[in-house]
């Protein structure tokens, strides 16, 4: 149980009040499940605005927020040139439905940063980008399994709601209702961080399989960091038998780099899906890749997938002003040094109040797990101590810091994040571990 009664309470009138009437309207009273609130209890934030490194929500209580937007906002909330960017955009047109030049430049944008994506396709959202990279991949080979990781979350698309992270593990629930039984048998689920068990899957059905989906740096079973030698070894397995290698790096896109996982690891993938840091808080997805294989897409090949507001001039003008921005390494170098002392801080306070805990980190993304072993996987992320990390999230959100409602999720910093915030975090979650550990003692 946690214990947000007893804390100084934070304001959450409003907040309450705005669920009560959103869930007259709204599933759940949410636009996404993992917003609320069910992996930590207690009622969801509404939110009012955000600027930099802090959300206001509608109480007025002003907290740093680690999940921006779940990723996206690798600048922080509402840069300025992104603003004026979809500002000066807006007045030329929302969508025309119409092929513009800025889909053009924000393709070359992505593809200067990925020399793997020889051609892409703009979408709406992440899910649209692994769907549809599933498709073509299918369309392609003309073979219809897939292996997927279990606790790797690549959106609701039907094919891979089988042993999913993020919400869906959150939930509880990593296996949708509503997904055909047959559909479902297509889905091969291997453990994230086993090579052998690829391979064993690879040499018994090899000539059966489209496609090897994979997070290159999983962050919704919270971050996982791949084992040396695992991504090459995907590529190396999936090769000899004409299985698609697809990247989502839809999380990872411009995460570490002013590229993907695929740059750092040294990885060519044949597809790679991207989103939230590409359409600079609007709705972008993509998917790109091989010449050969990106061709079997409508107009020029028989795999159809297609969308109204895909690559619409405001998305497009968020993406390019994030993503010239981004170009400079400045950027990468503010990420790594906020967030290697927010997690030097985080794991020092943790060692102080004896409380076992395990920080998985790659540059701006990590994730603090109330574990005593090391997490390689979905099977260790899971014996983490839920109970824990809600009690850890409702004192840090009492004190004005916002983490991901779910263990099972990664958080970020921004390069609006100042040492002040850190410092900040830091302090407070010093008194979370000792209220933790005194708690434990009881
Ligand atoms: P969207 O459809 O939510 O834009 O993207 C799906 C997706 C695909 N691939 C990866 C690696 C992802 O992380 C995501 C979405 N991430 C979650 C957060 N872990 C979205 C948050 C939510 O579902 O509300």
């Amino acid at each position: 149980m946690v214990w947000v009664s007893t804390m100084t309470a934070m304001k959450k009138t409003n907040s309450s009040l705005f669920f009560k009437v959103a869930q007259e309207v709204l599933v759940g009273g949410v636009n996404s499940p993992v917003r609320a609130f069910k992996g930590v209890g207690g009622d969801p934030l509404f939110v009012k605005k955000a600027k930099g490194s802090r959300l206001t929500d509608v109480d007025g209580n002003k907290l740093i927020d680690y999940v921006l937007s779940w990723g996206t906002a690798i600048l922080g909330h509402a840069p300025k040139n992104v603003t004026e960017a979809i500002c000066a955009a807006a007045g030329e047109g929302t969508s025309f439905g119409i092929s513009s030049p800025l889909e053009i430049s924000l393709a070359k944008l992505i593809q200067s940063a990925f020399p793997t994506i020889e051609l892409i396709r703009f979408v709406n959202s992440g899910t649209e980008a692994t769907m549809s990279a599933i498709r073509l991949a299918r369309g392609f080979t003309g073979r219809t399994k897939i292996i997927k990781f279990a606790g790797c979350y690549h959106g609701h698309g039907d094919s891979l709601l089988v042993k999913a992270g993020s919400g869906a593990t959150t939930l509880g629930i990593p296996d949708s209702a509503g997904i055909p039984p047959d559909l479902a048998r297509d889905t091969i689920v291997v453990p994230f961080n086993n090579l052998s068990a690829v391979q064993s899957v690879i040499e018994t059905e090899g000539n059966k399989i489209a496609c090897l989906i994979v997070e290159p740096v999983p962050g919704n079973m919270g971050t996982v960091l791949p084992s040396d030698g695992f991504l090459p070894g995907l590529r190396e397995l999936t090769k000899p038998y004409g299985i698609v290698l697809i990247f989502d790096e839809v999380m990872s896109g411009f995460r570490f780099c002013n590229g993907g996982a695929q740059t750092r690891y040294g990885v060519r993938p044949d597809l790679t899906c991207l989103g939230k840091v590409i359409g600079g808080g609007l709705p972008v997805g993509a998917y790109g890749g091989k010449k050969e294989i990106m061709q079997q897409l409508a107009p020029l090949g028989p795999v159809y997938q297609a969308g109204t507001l895909s690559g619409n001039p405001l998305a497009m003008s968020a993406g390019i002003s994030v993503l010239t921005l981004l170009q400079n390494p400045k950027h990468y170098a503010r990420l790594e040094s906020r967030a290697a002392m927010l997690e030097a801080g985080l794991f020092d306070a943790a060692q102080k109040a004896k409380i076992p805990v395990q920080i998985n980190r790659l540059i701006s993304q990590m994730t603090l797990f109330f574990n005593e072993n090391k997490i390689v996987d979905y099977e260790t992320a899971l014996q983490s101590d839920k109970t824990r990390y809600a009690q850890f999230f409702h004192f840090l959100l009492e004190n004005g810091v916002y983490l991901p409602p779910s263990q099972f999720e990664a958080f970020f910093v921004s390069t609006a994040h100042t040492i002040a915030d850190v410092e900040k975090t830091i302090a407070v979650a010093c008194k979370a571990f000792k209220k933790i550990s005194l708690s434990s003692r009881k």
